[in-house]
């Protein structure tokens, strides 16, 4: 089957695609605006809202108060207000909620609310966290052999620090919700959220009612990144809130500077490694200490910590592994989800560790990833055992196709004839795995409608946030039938048609809802091809169903999907099916940390070289070629777009976009001319992204291997491209591994000596 162009392309070039700022509202809407922290930790000794709420037009100021249920939005663990009561833990944190006739009057409103706040010490960077025992939970540790026999074996020893910093999301669209009464104290909410379900759980929570007094639905998402897994639940639920209490439509969309303030980020990491190697460069042993920045309140950090250790040893098998993760508290927003979910930060410490060693010994580190690389049936530190590795594979690719030794013959005659810019060249292979690493989270379900004229809605779980997750549901569907794409509508993500959904993360959307799906439509197929084998009196195993033609033995009958659908009505045979898929195999044990916990992993390499002005500081990256496992891709541009943009995005995080707090607790980097992140001209001119040939994986939905995740962590492969070349023009370089490499920090390592 010819791959699907993405179904909301014109929508979205046009701008007729909604997103929840284009619906248009009911009368006597009102809006909400949020009142926040202006301090990262104190005890709130005073609040007035007396002067703002008499100002005219404004309806009502909610505070923590005014909530009828619980005052908590944490996920996994019960320890964040909605509003907060006596204390504030960051800048940004809401504590009340202006309502007014318009945005305006709520802005000014804003101005006039008076608070007075006792300060309290403020701890931003995790091991200073560490180091006063701030912690989210208990610590934890996954590990295999013996790391203290590891290194007794090891001939070369060393050990060194990282630092990555966070990332915002910047997603397009800013975290928004529209909140509805309806009969009898029921609410409608549209939300700009990749869970629904966490939507409509943590609503019933602050509202002390029902999930099923809560409809909760999504069009689709301007962008989620992570960022709207767990974090656009308060602002639904701030919004359902008034809109409970004043019987009144009301709109909250944050500002773009708003989002910034108050919304987590990706995890800025502190780490310790030691690593010990053989002299044939084998890895021995491997201890990492992450010190993950998990901000006021859990969030989604035990979660985000657990990927952090399953992902500590990147693409390699180590027998002796030791790694161990701190949820330290800050004061500074909590931290989220983010494209990679810890997986990146735990990569990157492991090839942090492999730069240094090539730089201490002397060899390349492509020497050492590549003698280390993992191998059929190797077994991990989680106790997974791989198969259907294809990290040699993608490896052994990239370096054949893209001609590895003449880019690195190129290089170095380059950087011999070059005084003022130097080259530099890395290798970066990737193994992701696939799955919520929380077992019971990988479950989805569809329901499909045949309706009577034979065209299909389809509801799911799924939410489309510009992954194409909708363009792929109905290739599923429309492949299951055999029947015309535009026959199919994928329905909004609503609540009431589809219950108790995982969010759309962990790049699990499309098999999951996927799997489901084609469940769903294969029981309905199965019922046609009964009815049309009654009709045409042939025994059922003859009957298949092609381009909207029922088939007999391979040839055409004269029975069309039509007429077929037609007669399935007059027969009452049911044209509904509801489907429920659970990810078989998968387990884990949190008590000796083995398992089974991920369905499959995906693989890939990139090789990345950079041309580094040593008079500047400033970079460039001359190509970007990747060997990349999509298994048999049901999406080619969807999936392709997908790699490009999560490598464009990873790029980013490690080279140019600098999150930065001052010790206030308060974000510098508050805006777009303070925090950049990549253009078209950042990446790369000549990006080259090649298949790997594979049979895919029967895990994998129609084996097109999940693809949302696993490429972000190509870009780590730009902070060692420019770290090479910084080795080349300073021979005093001392390694360091410390996020964002930016024009600054490379000049420093420049002209360090
Ligand atoms: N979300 C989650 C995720 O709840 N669990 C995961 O394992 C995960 N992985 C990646 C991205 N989001
Ligand atoms: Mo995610 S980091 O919401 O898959």
């Amino acid at each position: 089957m010819k791959s699907m162009t993405n179904i909301d392309s014109f929508g979205h070039v046009r701008g007729e695609s909604l997103f929840i700022d284009d619906l248009d509202i009911k009368r006597n809407t009102l809006f909400a605006l949020v009142f926040d922290s202006s301090k990262a930790h104190g005890k709130i000794k005073n609040l007035d809202i007396s002067k703002a709420e008499t100002i005219e037009g404004v309806i009502k100021i909610f505070t923590y108060k005014d909530i009828p249920g619980e005052n908590q939005i944490g996920g996994i663990l019960p320890d964040e207000p909605l509003l907060a009561e006596n204390l504030v833990d960051y800048i940004g944190q809401p504590i009340a909620i202006i309502i007014a006739i318009s945005e305006k009057i709520a802005k000014k409103a804003k101005a006039h609310i008076e608070i007075e706040i006792d300060e309290l010490p403020i701890i931003t960077g995790a091991k200073e966290a560490a180091s006063q025992n701030q912690f989210i939970n208990a610590p934890r540790t996954i590990k295999l052999g013996n790391t203290k026999k590891g290194f007794e074996t090891s001939d070369f020893i060393f050990e060194g620090e990282v630092f990555t910093n966070g990332q915002e999301h910047l997603y397009l669209e800013t975290q928004g919700a529209y909140a509805e009464p309806m009969e009898n104290g029921n609410i409608k909410i549209t939300s700009s959220t990749q869970g629904p379900t966490q939507v409509q759980k943590g609503v019933a929570k602050v509202l002390g009612i029902g999930m099923h007094k809560i409809e909760v639905d999504v069009i689709r998402l301007g962008g989620g990144f992570g960022g709207k897994e767990d974090q656009a639940t308060p602002w639904a639920a701030m919004a359902a809130l008034a809109a409970y209490r004043l019987r009144k439509p009301v709109k909250l969309i944050l500002s773009r500077h708003d989002d910034l303030r108050m919304t987590g980020k990706r995890h800025p990491y502190e780490s310790n490694f030691k690593i010990g190697l053989s002299k044939e460069l084998k890895i021995m042993a491997f201890e990492v200490e992450f010190f993950q920045n998990s901000g006021a309140a859990a969030d989604l950090s035990p979660a985000i910590a657990e990927r952090t250790l399953f992902h500590a040893t990147n693409s390699y098998f180590i027998p002796n592994v030791k790694t161990t993760v701190y949820s330290c508290k800050t004061n500074l927003p909590p931290n989220t989800a983010f494209r990679g979910f810890g997986g990146p930060q735990g990569m990157f410490v492991m090839e942090a560790a492999i730069a240094k060693v090539a730089h201490e010994i002397g060899v390349t580190s492509k020497e050492i990833q590549e003698i280390n690389l993992f191998q059929e049936k190797d077994k991990t530190h989680y106790g997974q055992i791989l198969t259907d590795v294809e990290s040699r594979n993608s490896w052994n690719s990239a370096i054949k196709e893209f001609n590895y030794k003449k880019l690195y013959k190129d290089i170095t005659s380059f950087n011999k004839k070059n005084k003022d810019f130097k080259k530099g060249i890395a290798l970066m292979p990737i193994c992701f795995g696939i799955s919520f690493t929380n077992t019971p989270m990988n479950n989805a379900r569809a329901l499909v409608h045949v309706y009577q004229d034979g065209s299909i809605g389809i509801s799911t779980g799924a939410v489309e946030m510009g992954q194409g997750v909708n363009t792929k549901l109905i290739t599923i569907a429309a492949q299951s039938f055999s029947i015309a794409p535009e026959k199919i509508k994928i329905e909004t993500t609503n609540t009431t048609r589809v219950a108790n959904t995982s969010p759309s993360a962990a790049s699990s959307t499309a098999d999951l809802n996927g799997k489901a799906l084609l469940k769903a439509c294969l029981t309905i197929v199965k019922r046609l091809k009964n009815l049309a084998a009654k009709e045409l009196k042939v025994n059922v195993q003859e009957i298949s169903l092609h381009d909207e033609l029922v088939y007999v033995k391979d040839k055409k009958s004269t029975l069309t999907w039509k007429v077929l659908i037609e007669k399935a009505m007059l027969e009452r045979v049911a044209l509904t099916e509801n489907a429920h898929y659970a990810t078989p195999i998968i387990h884990y044990n949190k008590t000796d940390e083995k398992g089974h916990p991920f369905a499959y992993h995906v693989f890939g390499t990139a090789i990345l070289t950079s041309t580094v002005d040593c008079i500047r500081g400033t970079y460039t990256f001359d190509s970007i070629k990747i060997v990349h496992d999509y298994g048999k891709s049901m999406s080619k541009g969807i999936d392709l777009g997908q790699v490009e943009g999560a490598l464009a995005q990873g790029i980013g995080w490690m080279t140019m976009e600098e999150i930065a707090y001052d010790k206030s607790g308060m974000l510098l980097s508050n805006a777009l001319s303070t925090y950049k992140i990549p253009d078209i001209f950042s990446i790369s001119e000549d990006i080259n992204i090649k298949p790997l040939d594979t049979k895919g994986n029967e895990m994998a939905i129609l084996k097109s291997k999940a693809v949302g995740e696993p490429p972000l962590m190509y870009g780590i492969g730009a902070y060692f491209a420019i770290q090479n070349a910084i080795k080349e023009f300073n021979p005093n370089y001392k390694m360091n591994f410390h996020t964002p490499m930016t024009p600054e920090k490379v000049l420093m390592g420049l002209y360090q000596n």
